[in-house]
C-alpha cells in the first residue's frame, strides 16, 4: 500500500495517505518512484487553475525503477530505470506519425482523464477510485502507468535529475528547440523563469540565440536565469517590461517571445514583445476563463506575427529524453542546478507554498 500525496479538494492542503495500487493491466507496468519535481502544474489543480477529477494522486515529474510488467509489455524489464512521460506516445497514430508524439491520440485523451489509457485509475481507497494526474500520478512511492508512457535510461543517471527531465525541461527546452524556429543569432525573451521557464532560456541558448532576456518579478530568479543563460534581466515589478524589450532589440521586438507563467496579460506581453514576422509561443498554462485580446485582424497580417501553442515541449519523449540524458551527460544540459531543495514526500505542502513565493526553482521529492 504506497504512501501519496492526495488532491482532494481545490483549495485544501493536499493530504499524505496510504492509497490501494492494483497490479499493471496488459500494456502496463509498476514503477518504484525514485525522485519527483515538483511543478507549478501540481499547484494549478489544488488551486482549481488546471480542474481535474478529485481526488487525485498529484505529481506528473517522475523518475523510477520498474517493479513489475503487465501482459504484453516486452520492450521493457523489471529493474529499468525509466522517465515518466506524463503524454503516453504511442508512436502509432495520426499525431505520432507526424513528429507531434505531445498530441498522441490515446496519451492525451489519458492524461486529460484522471486514468490511464482506458480512462481509469488503478489507485483507490475504500473501494472508491482515487485519479492519477496526467496519466501518471508520482507524488507517491509507486505508481502503476502505461508502458508506452516510459522512456528508458542509464542506472547511473540520477533519479532527481531524471525526474526533472520528464516535465519542466522537456517542457522548457522543448519549447525553444522543437516549437520555436529560432535562429542563430536571434534575440529571445523569456517571462518567467521558473523551473520550465530556466530550460527556455537554457534551450534558446542551445538552439542559437545570441541575446537572451529573461523577465521575472523575483530578483533571485533572474539571478538563476543568467546562469542558464540569459544575456539581460528585466524585473517585471519595475514596470514596462515591454518597452524594455524594444529597447533592448533595436527598437523591434524579439525574435522569439516565450510566455512560461500562465497569466493572460503577460500572454498578451509576449503577443507585444514580439517582432514583425516574429513567433510568441505560449508556454504557461491559463486558467480556463482566460481569452485573448491580441490586435486588430488587418495588423497581424501587416505585420505577420505569430502565436504558437506549445504542449509537452513539442517533444517525442521516445527520442527526445535520451537527448536530454545525453546532453546532461555530455555538460551541456543543466540540471543539478535546478534542485533548490531536496524533500520527503510529507513536505509536498510546503514546497508547493514555497513556489507560490518564487524563490525556488524546482523541489524535488526524494524516495527511499
Ligand atoms: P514556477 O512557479 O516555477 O515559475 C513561474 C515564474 O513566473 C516564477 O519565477 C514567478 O516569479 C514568475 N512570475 C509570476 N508572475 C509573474 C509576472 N506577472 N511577471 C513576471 N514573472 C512572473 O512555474 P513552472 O516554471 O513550474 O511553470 C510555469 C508555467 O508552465 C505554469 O503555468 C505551468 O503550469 C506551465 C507548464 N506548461 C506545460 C505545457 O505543456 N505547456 C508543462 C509544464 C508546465
Ligand atoms: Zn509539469
Amino acid at each position: 500500500m504506497p504512501k501519496a500525496a492526495v488532491c482532494t479538494a481545490v483549495g485544501a492542503p493536499v493530504e499524505i495517505m496510504d492509497v490501494d495500487l492494483a497490479s499493471p493491466k496488459a500494456g502496463e507496468i509498476r514503477v518504484q518512484l525514485g525522485a519527483s519535481g515538483v511543478c507549478h502544474s501540481d499547484l494549478s489543480v489544488t488551486n482549481g487553475t488546471l480542474p481535474v477529477a478529485l481526488p487525485v494522486v498529484l505529481g506528473h515529474e517522475g523518475a523510477g525503477t520498474i517493479t513489475e510488467l503487465g501482459e504484453g509489455v516486452d520492450n521493457l524489464a523489471v529493474g529499468d530505470h525509466i522517465v515518466i512521460s506524463w503524454v503516453p506516445q504511442c508512436g502509432a497514430c495520426f499525431f505520432c506519425e507526424r513528429d507531434q508524439g505531445e498530441l498522441c491520440e490515446s496519451g492525451s485523451a489519458a492524461a486529460m482523464s484522471g486514468g490511464l489509457l482506458d480512462m481509469t485509475p488503478r489507485f483507490s481507497r475504500d473501494g472508491l477510485p482515487v485519479f492519477q494526474m496526467a496519466a501518471s500520478g508520482t507524488f507517491t512511492e509507486e505508481t502503476v502507468i502505461p508502458a508506452i508512457g516510459a522512456v528508458k535510461i542509464d542506472k547511473d543517471f540520477p533519479m532527481a535529475d531524471a525526474a526533472l527531465i520528464g516535465c519542466g525541461v522537456l517542457t522548457g527546452f522543448g519549447a525553444a528547440v522543437n516549437t520555436a524556429s529560432i535562429r542563430k543569432g536571434d534575440s529571445v525573451v523569456v517571462i518567467g523563469c521558473g523551473g520550465v521557464g530556466l530550460n527556455t532560456i537554457q534551450g534558446a541558448k542551445y538552439a542559437g540565440a545570441e541575446r537572451i532576456i529573461a523577465v521575472d518579478m523575483v530578483e533571485g530568479k533572474l539571478n538563476t536565469a543568467k546562469i542558464f543563460g540569459a544575456t539581460d534581466t528585466i524585473n517585471a515589478s519595475d514596470g514596462d517590461a515591454v518597452g524594455k524589450v524594444f529597447e533592448l532589440t533595436g527598437g523591434r521586438g524579439a525574435d522569439v517571445a516565450f510566455e512560461v507563467i500562465g497569466l493572460g496579460a503577460t500572454i498578451e506581453q509576449a503577443f507585444q514583445m514580439t517582432r514583425r514576422g516574429g513567433q510568441a509561443i505560449i508556454v504557461g498554462v491559463p486558467s480556463f476563463d482566460v481569452t485573448l485580446t491580441l490586435m486588430p485582424a488587418m495588423d497581424l497580417l501587416v505585420q505577420e506575427k505569430q502565436i504558437r501553442g506549445c504542449w509537452y515541449g513539442g517533444s517525442n519523449v521516445h527520442t527526445d529524453v535520451p537527448k536530454l540524458a545525453r546532453l546532461y551527460q555530455e555538460g551541456t544540459l543543466l540540471l543539478d542546478e535546478l534542485i533548490s531543495a531536496r524533500i520527503t514526500l510529507d513536505q509536498v505542502n510546503d514546497a508547493l507554498a514555497n513556489m507560490s513565493s518564487g524563490e525556488i526553482a524546482r523541489s524535488v521529492i526524494e524516495y527511499k
